[in-house]
C-alpha cells in the first residue's frame, strides 16, 4: 500500500482524516493535534465527565500499515496492556491508540528514534481519554506514565519491517501452549513422562539395593 493508498483508506474515521490531513497539508516531518475537548458523556457517580482525545503522526514518507493497535492503560496491575511486559512490535505506518481504562495516567516519551517526533501525552488524564498515534520511523520507543513509573508502568514499542520480535515468527517469545495452537491437555503429557522417568529411576535404584537379581550388589547378589 503506498502512501495515497494509506491517505485514502485513513480517511474513513474522522479524527484520522482531520490528523493526516494536516500532516500531508504541512510537510513530511509535520506533527499534526486534533483534540477534540467537546464531546461530554454523563451518567457516572461524579457527575459529568468530559472525555477527550489527541491524534498525533510523525507523517514520514514510508509506507504505511494502516493498521490500529489498541493499548489500554490499566492499573491492576499498573501498565500499558501488550507493550509493557514485552515491548509491542508494529509495522510502520500503525497507529497505536491508547486508550485511559483507569484514573490519573500520561505518556512520558523517555526515548525515540533519531527523526521521530512523538510527544506522547505529558498531561495527566483520566477514563476515557484516548491518545492516537502513528509510528512511522523504525525503532524503539520507550516511555512511562509519571505517576506510576515506579509501579512498573513503562511501555516499550518497536517498529520494524516484520512488525514481531526478532527471529520470531509466530509472535511473542512468551505465548503459552494454548496461544501457540497446542490443545491444553497436551502440555500435562510431558510432566507425566518427567514424573514416569523418575518413577522408574526410583524404582531401579531399590530393586539394585535390596532386590535380588545377578545385576544388585553383594549382600543380595544372585550367583
Ligand atoms: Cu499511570
Amino acid at each position: 500500500m503506498n502512501r495515497r493508498d494509506f491517505l485514502r483508506a485513513a480517511t474513513g474515521g474522522a479524527g484520522v482524516a482531520g490528523a493526516t490531513g494536516a500532516a500531508q497539508a504541512s510537510g513530511s516531518s509535520a506533527v499534526a493535534s486534533v483534540a477534540a475537548n467537546n464531546t461530554t458523556t454523563a451518567g457516572n457517580e461524579t457527575g459529568n465527565q468530559t472525555s477527550n482525545q489527541t491524534t498525533t503522526s510523525d507523517g514520514g514518507d514510508l509506507p504505511g500499515s494502516g493498521k490500529t493497535v489498541t493499548v489500554p492503560l490499566v492499573s491492576d496491575p499498573y501498565k500499558f496492556e501488550g507493550a509493557t511486559d514485552s515491548p509491542l512490535y508494529i509495522q510502520p505506518g500503525t497507529t497505536v491508540k491508547f486508550v485511559w481504562e483507569s484514573d490519573n495516567h500520561n505518556i512520558n516519551v523517555d526515548k525515540q528514534p533519531e527523526g521521530a517526533s512523538w510527544k506522547g501525552v505529558p498531561e495527566i488524564h483520566n477514563t476515557g481519554y484516548t491518545h492516537s498515534h502513528t509510528f512511522t520511523t523504525k525503532g524503539r520507543y520507550h516511555f512511562w506514565c509519571d505517576p506510576h513509573k515506579s509501579l512498573g508502568m513503562i511501555g516499550d514499542i518497536v517498529v520494524n519491517e516484520s512488525g514481531q520480535p526478532p527471529g520470531g515468527s509466530g509472535g511473542p517469545a512468551t505465548l503459552s501452549p494454548h496461544e501457540m495452537g497446542v490443545p491444553f491437555q497436551a502440555q500435562y503429557v510431558g510432566v507425566a513422562t518427567l514424573l514416569a522417568m523418575f518413577v522408574a529411576l526410583v524404582f531401579t535404584f531399590f530393586t539394585l539395593k535390596y532386590g535380588s537379581s545377578p545385576h544388585t550388589s553383594a549382600p543380595n547378589k544372585r550367583d
